[in-house]
């Protein structure tokens, strides 16, 4: 098939990729000049693990477009950021859309991809769509299909995480079906397209959840004196618990957005809304733990701006929240992370960063970081505090929900 995929970020070009390279004939386009003008060279706009080697084997049936043109699938897979009072805002999902329109003929097949508020596609993308005279599930087919993969993983998790796609129609599934199975080894569940839209949703509001219960036991295991990460740990030795990590905070773009799309037209007032809280309070919990741990005014190393280890990206990331606190309560800090570029703050190297410091701040647990335990132990002993949100180094350094653990009762 022919096959347009619009927006060509983190989920939309490995997924444009492995279509090409599964045999479809696959034209991106994304309203990035720049994006366009680098993957024309054949350059890669973001990192992930095994994308340049994808980029070989599929470049040969892809190619990108300036302009969107007639194709047998449009598929759609543009940002959904959240909106001041946290509602979905969809303005990328109308305009993408709106842009196909033109292109819609009997026979064409257009899929949503992009995470939204419930109801979505069969009502917001369908009226649009039917603006071109033709009738989703009579003259064309219209679907939904949910992407799990995780970042760091993600072209692993695409292949073989299991899909939800939800149709307009027996047909639109069918179809959607097929061109996925180019790749995806997982098992392909269809339903309708607000069942599938909410199921996405559901996944990621659950992971929130979890992890602002994990948030929440360092606090109380800090007031216990207790050492969280070795008592979640005994915890998860039941069969049926498995609490996540604490850590500074939720970034990214999709868990610290999507619980409040599930909630948006319900209220946030229930545990999906609470947990959210928690977790977007935890940054500022982070900052006053730093506070109880220097006597003097902090100057803090911060390692780590992305929202999480081993990945480029920084949307959302507690850092830039940590970092809004210092700059409120005047603070000096620098940060080092050898992922991250175009950060809103300058970028150190990791000797500039910790010169002068009088905390380190372990605020994303970056594989690479190990290497600095020597040196990291070395800052210690000349009289430098360290807090491990992460729990990177295994508490051989002071670890959130640990630092004032005295329980030594048992040895
Ligand atoms: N985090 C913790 N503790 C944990 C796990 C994560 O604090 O135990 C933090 C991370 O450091 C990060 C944030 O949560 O700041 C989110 O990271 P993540 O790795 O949990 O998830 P994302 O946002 O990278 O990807 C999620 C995934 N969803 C689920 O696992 C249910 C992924 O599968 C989705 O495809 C992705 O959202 C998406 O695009 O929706």
């Amino acid at each position: 098939m022919n096959i347009c995929v619009v927006g060509l970020g983190y989920m939309g070009l490995p997924t444009a990729l492995f279509l090409s390279r599964g045999g479809h004939k696959v034209m991106g386009y994304d309203i990035s000049k720049a994006k366009i003008d680098m993957l024309k060279k054949g350059e890669l706009p973001f990192e992930e693990n095994g994308l340049k080697e994808l980029y070989e084997q599929g470049k040969k049936n892809f190619s990108v477009l300036s302009k969107l043109g007639q194709a047998d699938a449009y598929l759609i897979a543009v940002p959904t950021p959240a909106n001041k009072d946290n509602t979905c805002d969809l303005k990328y999902v109308i305009s993408a859309t709106e842009s196909v329109v033109p292109f819609v003929k009997k026979g064409v097949l257009v899929i949503l991809e992009s995470t939204v508020t419930p109801g979505t596609t069969a009502v917001l993308v369908k009226g649009i769509l039917e603006k071109s005279g033709l009738k989703a599930g009579k003259d064309f087919s219209l679907a939904y299909v949910s992407e799990k993969a995780i970042p760091g993983n993600t072209l692993y998790e695409m292949v073989n995480n299991d899909r939800v796609m939800g149709g307009i129609d027996d047909k639109s599934n069918q179809i959607a079906k097929e061109i996925y199975s180019c790749f995806v080894k997982g098992e392909i569940h269809v339903t309708d397209c607000t069942t599938a839209e909410t199921a996405k949703l559901i996944e990621n509001a659950y992971r929130d959840v979890n992890i602002a219960f994990a948030n929440e036991l360092a606090r109380i295991c800090e007031q216990l004196g207790l050492d969280v990460w070795k008592t979640i740990e005994l915890a998860n030795h039941h069969p049926r618990v498995k609490v996540l990590s604490p850590g500074p905070g939720v970034g990214g773009h999709c868990l610290s957005t999507d619980p409040w799309f599930l909630t948006e037209k319900y209220g946030n007032t229930g545990v999906i809304g609470t947990a959210r809280d928690v977790n977007e309070k935890t940054p500022r919990k982070i900052v006053e733990l730093i506070e109880s741990m220097v006597k003097e005014k902090p100057i803090i190393a911060i390692l780590g701006a992305s929202y999480k280890k081993n990945v480029d990206d920084f949307r959302e990331s507690p850092t830039l929240r940590m970092i809004s606190i210092f700059k409120e309560k005047g603070y000096s800090f620098k940060v080092t992370d050898p992922f991250v570029r175009r950060f809103p703050e300058k970028i150190f190297g990791f000797e500039e960063a910790v010169k002068d410091a009088n905390i380190i701040l372990v605020s994303v647990d970056h594989d690479i970081y190990k290497q600095y335990e020597p040196r990291l132990s070395e800052l210690e002993s000349n009289g430098v505090q360290i807090l491990d949100t992460r729990n990177l180094f295994n508490g051989k350094f002071p670890r959130i929900g640990a630092v004032k653990n005295q329980r030594n009762e048992i040895k």
